[in-house]
């Protein structure tokens, strides 16, 4: 591991004893206990990117210049504050996606005794971030931007989860209502803010920059995120399981993925009345027979298209930025995800 991630994994057992202790609930041993698992099996077991990306950008940012311990503490604090934000949407998220397992375990609410009591627990994993906040950056320049950024991306998120949820209602499916804008808008909001520029942002706010002068970065975030959930929604179906830790759902539960849309354009019309009819039910004959049309058509070689000229596009839209510092920032981004295989 290298120095920094092994810093940052420290600085995850910091603070979660003082959300532990904090003096603001009487904890009994039940409740400490209860909140220590849930945060150990739901917070630290994913690839850790988004935090990660906070103490990278705020080292980039620095141009090399060597870190000091208390600049590691809070730009990891701020990566963390990340990983409680994902932590918080994934468990409801599988809850609304009827989903199986996470990172190659089972979800939250699937575990025994648990059940709906995930549903809570997300809100507390939500409200230990400004408490996380507050603790260390409230006497911080940027304190009161910090806690606006992260207001303005989960407002961004939920309402992107809600449009990729009602376009699935019960009743109401329709597959010609599938297009690329209304996937771009979905995944847009759903991923894009908090898995790219949250980080990037977090860290531009702690080297006392000014958002309001990083639109540029912004948009070319915004563009990252996209096609990383693009990979998501190609890994859900064309993914193995045991790499990438879940088992899609996507097919069964009519979502707008990316394959979907793709599919509708790539279709004859007897191709599409079959994807129509099959596509959105629980009944795994169904699902495969979706998958093997989205063979037949060779999404898989459609999608391997996108990948490369997507990487084109932000490589130059990367190089006309002014900035080396925050090209090789983006850049070092746009590494990391390319040809993702989890
Ligand atoms: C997830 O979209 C978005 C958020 C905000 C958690 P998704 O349901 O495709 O994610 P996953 O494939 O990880 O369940
Ligand atoms: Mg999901
Ligand atoms: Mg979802
Ligand atoms: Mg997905």
């Amino acid at each position: 591991m290298s120095d920094l991630k092994s810093k940052f994994v420290e600085v995850y057992n910091i603070l979660k004893q003082e959300l532990l202790n904090d003096p603001a609930f009487e904890f009994t041993d039940v409740s400490r206990q209860w909140v220590e698992r849930m945060l150990d099996y739901n917070v630290p077991g994913g690839k850790l990117n988004r935090g990660l990306s906070v103490v990278d950008s705020y080292k980039l940012l620095k141009e090399g210049e060597e870190l000091t311990d208390d600049e590691i503490f809070l730009s990891s604090a701020l990566g963390w504050c990340i990983e409680w934000l994902q932590a918080y949407f994934l468990v409801l998220d599988d809850i609304m996606d009827g989903s199986h397992t996470r990172r190659g375990q089972p979800c939250w609410f699937r575990r025994p005794k648990i059940g709906m009591i995930a549903v809570n627990d997300g809100i507390i994993l939500r409200n230990h971030i400004p408490r996380i906040l507050k603790k260390h950056f409230r006497g911080k320049p940027y304190y009161v931007d910090l806690l606006d950024l992260f207001n303005e991306v989960e407002f961004q998120t939920a309402s992107g989860q809600m449009i990729d949820l009602i376009t699935t209602i019960e009743g109401e499916k329709d597959l010609t209502k599938y297009s690329l804008p209304l996937h771009c808008q979905i995944v847009q909001y759903k991923t894009a803010y908090y898995s790219f520029y949250l980080p990037v942002a977090c860290a531009l706010l702690m080297a006392g920059k000014n958002l309001d002068d990083h639109i540029d970065v912004k948009n070319i975030l915004i563009e990252m995120g996209i096609y990383f959930q693009v990979q998501d929604d190609y890994l859900d179906c064309f993914g193995t399981p045991e790499v990438i830790g879940k088992i899609g759902t996507d097919i069964e539960d009519f979502k707008c993925s990316w394959l979907v849309v793709k599919a509708m354009e790539r279709c004859n019309e007897e191709q599409k009345k079959l994807l129509i009819e099959n596509y959105g039910k629980a009944d795994p004959a169904c699902v495969a027979k979706v998958k093997e049309l989205y063979n037949t058509i060779d999404l898989q070689g459609a999608f391997a298209e996108y990948e490369s000229a997507s990487y084109e596009r932000l490589i130059k839209s990367i190089e006309a930025h002014p900035n080396k510092a925050i090209q090789a920032l983006l850049k070092s981004f746009l590494a990391k995800i390319y040809k993702r295989q989890k």
